[in-house]
């Protein structure tokens, strides 16, 4: 049963929550009424994916233009790529997503005791599951703090599944946020800020996420965050440690082939949204670890001269024997790095919590108030 307090609380959330949605709502029965048709809702959605495969098409010929081919990351990401990835972070091999889970099982306590508000509010970017971030949340709940937890992330159909299991399994209020990281942190913050309540804010980057943005990005990345923290915010973010070679190779080399699959799954992509004519067999996954750069480096090299015609852009592209197309970076950090990265973002690394053998890094900064007077 919900005390008074809570309940009053409660209702607040309830109340600026729908009306974000309502404004939502809103839109479409203007649009709805404008054009008089019923099918509005499912137009704009065929929009929306055509601007997107608009968007793929132009990266697509651009990266697969020329010598140094590359395309960039995110396609990685799209409903397949995405279950690989899960299946990616069970492998044995893949070590970041189990250190990082016990880090926090270990240091959980600690970190919670650090927010010694009552009531928080917790944003997550680039949520997915929020599996390992079920291990923060029991953890203010055993302590008695308020949560509202808000998952943002591009994929609506796992925020949705996340926040009905969560508000079951923990009873906290989730409020959704289904968008890109910089939208979604500033929707979480007005929601925030016109509710008035859990104004205190614990903002979340797992998973090492952070290490698939180059250096510069990253930085610019933090900046953003930078800019929607108030004093007594903290922000989590999950770094990836410099470390053996080898088993840093490995890691991107599972003995399962899961890499391999989630890797060639972007040309299965481009075959089937672009209609590109890839024959996948003709294509291998190579992944290393870059010493010079601190970074592995996933690529996709053609087994034989070749040349490929992708029918949306009505082009052909030719592929050498052994040439590449460069898939996505991960950087991995030391110490020094992330103290820098932070220190060029306007943040203080306040506290950083590691597993044992020093593989992963739980780093937390707080803002930086002599930055902000610059
Ligand atoms: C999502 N990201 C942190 C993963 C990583 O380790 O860079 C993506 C990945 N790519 C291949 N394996 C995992």
């Amino acid at each position: 049963m919900l005390d008074l307090g809570a309940r009053r609380i409660e209702g607040r959330i309830n109340r600026v929550a729908t009306e974000t949605v309502q404004t939502n709502a809103r839109v479409v029965r203007n649009v709805k009424r404008r054009e008089g048709h019923g099918l509005v809702v499912q137009n704009r959605k065929q929009e929306v994916t055509r601007e997107l495969a608009r968007h793929f098409a132009f990266d697509v010929s651009v990266g697969l233009r020329g010598k140094r081919k590359s395309l960039p990351f995110r396609y990685l990401y799209d409903s397949a790529g995405s279950k690989l990835f899960e299946q990616i972070c069970l492998q044995p091999e893949y070590y970041p997503t189990r250190t990082e889970a016990s880090i926090l099982a270990k240091f959980s306590p600690m970190i919670a005791q650090l927010l010694n508000n009552r009531a928080i509010s917790v944003i997550e970017l680039g949520s997915g599951k929020s599996t390992k971030t079920k291990i923060l949340l029991e953890q203010f709940k055993a302590m008695a703090k308020e949560v509202v937890y808000f998952p943002i992330d591009i994929s609506d159909a796992i925020l949705h599944e996340t926040a009905v299991s969560l508000t079951t399994e923990l009873g906290i209020n989730v409020i959704a946020i289904p968008a890109e990281y910089s939208k979604g942190i500033k929707k979480a913050n007005k929601i925030i800020s016109k509710s008035r309540i859990f104004p205190r804010k614990l903002i979340l980057f797992l998973g090492s996420s952070i290490g698939n943005f180059e250096p510069r990005e990253a930085a610019a990345f933090l900046r953003m965050i930078r800019e929607t923290m108030k004093e007594g915010d903290v922000l989590l973010i999950g770094f990836d440690l410099h470390k053996d070679r080898r088993m840093l190779d490995a890691a991107y080399n599972d003995k399962n082939g899961i890499t391999a699959r989630f890797n060639l799954n972007l040309l299965e992509r481009i075959n089937m949204e672009l209609q590109g004519q890839f024959d996948i067999d003709k294509f291998a996954h190579i992944a290393f670890y870059n010493e010079k750069l601190r970074r592995i480096e996933m690529h996709l090299v053609s087994k034989e001269d070749q040349n490929i015609y992708i029918a949306y852009l009505d082009k052909f592209f030719h592929f050498e024997r052994g040439e590449t197309i460069h898939t996505e970076n991960s950087y991995k950090y030391d110490m020094h790095q992330i103290k820098d990265i932070a220190k060029g973002s306007g943040l203080i690394l306040k506290d950083r919590f590691m597993d044992e053998k020093k593989w992963f890094c739980l780093a937390l900064f707080i803002q930086d108030d002599c930055y902000q007077k610059r």
